[in-house]
Parts: C-alpha cells; structure tokens; sequence
C-alpha cells in the first residue's frame, strides 16, 4: 500500500483553502493508503509564535483533522517536534539540498518580505525539513494546495541527489496529489492573493470555526464586480476558465471555484446553474451552502477543542506509531551516509 504523508502549519486562523486544498482530501485516502497527517509546530517556528498560542494551535489543527473526518485508529495524526526523527533527517538534507536550490523558492521571498536579513535561517530551510518530514517515512503521495508544488519539485531534486550520491536507490520519488477545482482558494478581499493565515483582515478568509453568522457576512462583503455571473461559454476545450478571463474577474471564478468545491460540483455544472444571476443572490446560496457544509465541522472542532486531554492522547498515540515507522528509515539512511553507530 502507497504511503501518503500531509501536514498543516498550527499558526492560527486555519481557513477554507487549508480545508479545500489540503484537509478535505486527507479524508477519502485512508481507504486506500496509509496515511500519515501531521501537525507541522516545527515548520511554524520559522516565524515567531507565541508559546501559549502555539499549543493552542496545535490542538486546533489536530481538532480539523478529526472533525473533517480523519480516523485516528486509520491514519497517524502527531505533531512534528515530538518524532525527532524529522529534524535529524533535515539536518543530513541541509548538507545534500544545494543554495541555488533554496534561493529559487518563492515561498521564502513571499514570507520573508522586504526585510530577508531579518527572516530567521529555518525559514530558509524549510523545504529541506518539508523534504524529511516526507522521505522519513518514504511517503510516496503528498496532497497538499497547489502552492506547495515547488516545494515538492525540491523534494525530488532532494531524493534524487542523495540517491546518486550515495550510489543507491533509497528514497522514493514523491508524486504531488493536487486535486479537485478549488486547489487555490483566493482571499475575499483580493481575487489575486491567496487567502491566507496571516492576512491582516480576518474578512480575507473564511475561517473553520467561524459560526454560522460570520460565515454569512463574510460571504455578503466579499469583494466582487458589477457583472452578472458568467455562463459555461467561458470554458475552454478543457473545462478550464482561460487565464485572461480569470484575471478580469478573479473575484467571480474564485466564489465559483469555492461554491463547487463546497457543494462537490463541476466549474461547468456551476456556470449553468448560476449564468446571468447577479452577486447579491448568488452570494445568498453560497452562504448557505457554507452555512451547511463548514458549519458542522467547524461546532465538531469546538467540542474537540473544549477537550484537549482526548486530543492530546490522539497526537501521544500517533507519535508513538509514527517513530515506529521514521526509526528504522532513519538508521538505514545514517548507514548511509557512513555515521558509525557503535
Ligand atoms: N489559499 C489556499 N488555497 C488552497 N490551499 C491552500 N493551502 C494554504 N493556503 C491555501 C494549503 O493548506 C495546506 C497547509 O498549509 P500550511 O499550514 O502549511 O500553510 P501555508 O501553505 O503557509 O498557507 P497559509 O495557511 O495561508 O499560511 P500563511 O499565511 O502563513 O501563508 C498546504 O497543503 C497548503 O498548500
């Protein structure tokens, strides 16, 4: 059985493009795969938390992962600073993965803004421990947003390297999972920027535990044109909406985008059934629709969260079960490597 390995930073504010472009999907590949989901605190450090905060965090992730539907009897759900086998590994990729590599990841110029002499060295090293956290456990499928995709193009180049290095066959090379229309989920104050944890308007972003009366206004004040909604005439061959359309009503496709993720439909079903509806009665049906769907997901997190004994034993139970599995790769890729381990 192919091994599927995931992981959510515990950094606050998880939003609706956490759940549609990662979580959700977490959920139907248990049937199929063994799964291991993490609660990435490592990779949350690369910027400052605040300590309390950052537990607090962790349970929240830890929360959506077993409200969207992840059974912890079925998949490993731990969080990363507690299997020390990921920063061990890191350690060996800092010293495989090339500068040049590094300084090619956008990612690190976003979050690291203006200012990069003041953004920490984890930061900058954080594909490498996103490359351990996978190849630890020789995790062969990565479903995450499609903005991690050229993290994962390092993870090859990463595997690849040591692989030829070494002269061996030892790390797998990992296939991105990147599904469903609404991979990109866009703020909702700004069709051209992904909405985000760390946007300073909590009205960017739909968060999981928004209760039914947030979810609505949020909806009703998202930014929008004048038009009425398109209709399917907009797709191309392929069913896509073509990048020039897109970029002159980002805001539309990416409320369409939400609407048919949410209610589990095509682009092109959506179009139709919405073609010349203006906003304010379409924004009505998407609240909703979100209203029905998030909202017991987001009261499930709750309840969960007002227990954080039940979700600690979860995250106990899955680091034990998940350094069973890290140990031993770990030792075979030190003998590799020529540590003695006397
Ligand atoms: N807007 C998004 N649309 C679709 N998928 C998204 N993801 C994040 N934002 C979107 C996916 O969520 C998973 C977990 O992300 P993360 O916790 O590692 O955080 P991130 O990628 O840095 O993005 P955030 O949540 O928006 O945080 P900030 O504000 O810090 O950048 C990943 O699979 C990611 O693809």
């Amino acid at each position: 059985m192919s091994r599927v390995f995931s992981g959510v930073q515990p950094t606050g504010n998880l939003h609706l493009g956490n759940y549609l472009g990662a979580i959700r999907h977490f959920v139907p590949l248990q049937d199929s795969h063994d799964c291991i989901y993490c609660v990435v605190d490592l990779h949350a450090i690369t910027q400052w938390q605040d300590p309390a905060e950052l537990r607090a965090n962790t349970r929240e992730v830890t929360a959506a992962y077993l409200a969207a539907g992840i059974d912890p009897k079925r998949a490993i759900i731990f969080n990363q600073s507690q299997v020390p086998e990921h920063s061990e590994l890191a350690w060996i990729f800092n010293c495989v993965a090339r500068l040049g590599w590094l300084n090619r990841m956008t990612q690190f110029k976003d979050k690291a803004g203006k200012d990069r002499e003041k953004a920490s060295a984890g930061l900058y090293v954080y594909p490498n421990l996103m490359a351990a956290d996978i190849l630890v456990y020789k995790a062969t499928h990565v479903p995450v947003g499609e903005d991690q995709k050229q993290h994962l193009e390092l993870t090859r180049d990463i595997a690849q390297k040591f692989n030829h290095d070494f002269g061996v066959e030892f790390f797998p090379l990992i296939e991105p999972l990147i599904m469903g229309d609404a991979t990109r989920v866009m703020s909702l104050r700004d069709g051209a920027k992904k909405m985000s944890k760390s946007d300073p308007s909590d009205m960017s972003r739909i968060t999981m535990t928004d209760d039914d009366d947030a979810l609505a206004k949020k909806i009703r004040k998202a930014k929008t044109d004048p038009e009425p909604l398109p209709g399917p005439e907009v797709l191309d061959a392929a069913g896509k909406v073509a990048d020039e359309a897109r970029k002159a009503r980002p805001e539309a496709y990416n409320l369409l985008g939400i609407y048919g993720a949410l209610a589990e439909k095509e682009l092109s079903t959506v179009l139709t059934e919405m073609e010349g509806q203006p906003f304010s009665s379409f924004k009505q049906q998407l609240a909703d629709l979100a209203i029905a769907t998030l909202g017991p997901i987001g009261g499930e997190m709750k309840r969960l969260m007002a227990d954080p004994g039940a979700v600690d034993a979860v995250l106990r139970d899955g680091a034990e079960r998940a350094r069973e599995r890290a140990g031993p790769i770990l030792k075979e890729c030190q003998d590799i490597v020529g540590f003695l381990r006397p």
